[in-house]
């Protein structure tokens, strides 16, 4: 399978975090996107994303895949080892359910306060931008960072006791903030000692 991507770009991360945590980093063959230089717009990617953004999965039957939840998923079932995206009918749609958390409330957040609220990656690729937009996406970033703190006051992990593909998102979202100059606020003792937790892992510290 290939996989298109930019490494150390927050989205990519999930994906390759989610290899690893399979050990499957070299099942993937790893085609980098120029994305600085806008190939990602291109009618060529497009045509395998059209939402013009990485990572792309591409199976060897032809199949693209695409958004990093449904990557995880394939991932998660093609590959033996600890569940991702759980096992039972609960474990499943609790899983889902954070995951799409940390994403919305929290990394897109982020993402949006960075490419419209700062310079993010240049005029050639910021072609539109709503400071405003940005500045309350960051406002709702940091309320997301806030109820993750009370999730993690009680559970080890998102999710409950495990670390599934939520905390994957949560994790890339925090490297993205971190890239945006976000800091955490200092008050969020649990989401920081998860943070360190979860630092040691091997699919994290690689
Ligand atoms: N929801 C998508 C987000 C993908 C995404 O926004 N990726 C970023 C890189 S971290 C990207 O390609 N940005 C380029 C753009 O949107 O123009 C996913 O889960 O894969």
């Amino acid at each position: 399978m290939k996989i298109y991507d930019v490494e150390n770009f927050p989205n990519p991360l999930r994906v390759r975090i989610a290899l690893a945590e399979k050990n499957a980093t070299d099942k993937a063959t790893f085609i980098p996107v120029d994305l600085m230089d806008g190939e990602h717009r291109t009618a060529e990617f497009l045509a395998k994303n059209p939402a013009g953004g990485v990572p792309i999965l591409e199976l060897d039957d032809g199949t693209f895949i695409a958004e990093c939840s449904a990557i995880i998923e394939y991932i998660d079932h093609e590959f033996s080892g600890p569940s991702l995206t759980g096992n039972t009918a609960k474990d499943r749609a609790v899983i889902s359910m954070m995951q799409r958390r940390a994403e919305s409330m929290v990394l897109d957040a982020v993402a949006t306060y960075f490419h419209h609220a700062t310079d993010g990656l240049g005029p050639a690729l910021e072609t539109y931008q709503n400071k405003a937009w940005g500045q309350k996406q960051l406002e709702k970033a940091l309320s997301g960072l806030a109820y993750f703190d009370t999730v993690l006051a009680k559970n080890s992990y998102l999710a409950g006791n495990e670390f599934t593909a939520a905390d994957i998102t949560l994790h890339s979202g925090l490297v993205f903030a971190g890239f945006a100059q976000i800091t955490v606020p200092s008050e969020l003792t649990n989401l920081i000692a998860w943070q360190a937790r979860i630092a040691n892992r091997p699919s994290i510290a690689a």
